[in-house]
């Protein structure tokens, strides 16, 4: 239970490491601006360019493809003035409560990381530092803000449970109350959106086939020729939604478009069962194609003006600092440093 004391509010992030996919606006950014708009929570919301690099990111692209992020955040109905957005790296407090907590967790929980398994592969050694304490940064991100919940994907649900154990252990080792056992969110039909080229492979930004994902910034025509050339299976769609059990590739359409369409996987399968790919995949494009286009074009809007998306990264960041800077400071003190 997260203690009564901590403000409602919600901390998530999405990496600038290329461009955003359907992935990310299903599984996190839309919602994201549910939990904006509902209300009941203080948002911040951040381009995490310290995890990106933990993977080698061209200096020539980087920025841009961090102002790219934050359009589509502002074109998927993020508000820089009721949320705060703003990059990672403008507030230095992330990277130096990361550095405490790479002193709180244990080099055995990080050895378990999957994501660190699978990005690192066989090849460890020449695997970045950075990419093995990146959940320790992540609990970082988090727990600066006393977020107490975080809307994310199911692929970062072992990275949160790893956020509530250093939260855990730190209260426990300096006996205190200070950090919130935060509360992960992760619900709706495409938590976990996977590849259109493999089933098995969730969807993915720096996969390098582009063929594998839909990109927020894919026209229709694009957003078509993907989804014809998905790979499924030569059955048509079955009557339940529980026949797609060992169909991981069938199953993958019908939860995007369930999710693009806000309907239930079973009305999605009263809606559908019977129909073959030749009918279904250009009616799951064409629904996608209007979701995505307003999103395209907004975020085409707001890239013609750099400077002004710069100045509200800006003004966030130093929104963020008011609150990250003291909870940062006051973890210093509880570990006994010397501040003046
Ligand atoms: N395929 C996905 N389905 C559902 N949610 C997803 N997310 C990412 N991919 C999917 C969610 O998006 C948020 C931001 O993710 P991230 O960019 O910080 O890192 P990631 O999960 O590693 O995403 P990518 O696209 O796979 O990035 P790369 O290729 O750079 O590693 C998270 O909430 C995540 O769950």
């Amino acid at each position: 239970m997260t203690a009564p004391a901590f403000t409602p509010r919600v901390f998530s992030g999405i990496q600038p490491s290329g461009g955003l996919t359907l992935g990310n606006y299903l599984g996190a950014l839309k919602r994201f601006v549910d939990m904006q708009n509902d209300g009941s929570f203080e948002c911040v919301f951040c381009l995490v360019d310290l995890h990106a690099i933990t993977v080698w990111q061209d200096p020539k692209t980087l920025a841009q493809q961090t102002r790219e992020a934050a359009a589509g955040f502002m074109a998927s109905g993020i508000d820089p003035k009721s949320s705060i957005l703003f990059n990672q790296a403008q507030v230095s407090a992330h990277a130096e409560l990361g550095w405490l907590f790479n002193c709180v967790a244990r080099m055995g929980w990080m050895g378990r990381m999957t994501q660190w398994k699978d990005k690192a592969g066989k090849n460890t050694e020449n695997a970045s530092l950075g990419l093995f304490a990146y959940p320790a940064l992540m609990a970082a991100d988090i727990l600066a803000y006393h977020a107490t919940h975080v809307p994310v994907g199911d692929d970062q649900k072992q990275h949160l449970e790893l956020t509530r154990d250093i939260a855990a252990k730190f209260n426990h080792d300096f006996g205190v109350d200070f950090f919130p056992i935060t509360e992960p969110v992760i619900d709706g039909p495409a938590t976990r959106v996977m590849s259109l080229r493999d089933g098995t492979k969730k969807m993915s930004k720096s996969d390098p086939s582009d063929m594998s994902r839909i990109n927020l910034t894919d026209d229709a025509d694009m957003i078509l020729k993907k989804f014809k050339k998905a790979r499924t299976d030569p059955e048509p769609l079955p009557e339940t939604y529980g026949d797609l059990k060992d169909r991981p590739e069938a199953r993958n359409l019908v939860d995007i478009y369930a999710a693009l369409s806000g309907q239930s996987t079973d009305d999605v399968m009263g809606e559908v069962a019977g129909q073959g790919w030749g009918q279904f995949k250009p009616h799951l494009a064409e629904v996608a194609a209007e979701k995505i286009g307003p999103i395209s074009d907004e975020m085409a809007r707001l890239m013609s003006d750099p400077a002004e998306i710069d100045r509200i990264l800006g003004d966030g960041s130093d929104r963020a600092r008011e609150i990250a800077d003291p909870i940062v400071a006051k973890t210093r003190d509880i570990m006994g440093m010397i501040s003046s």
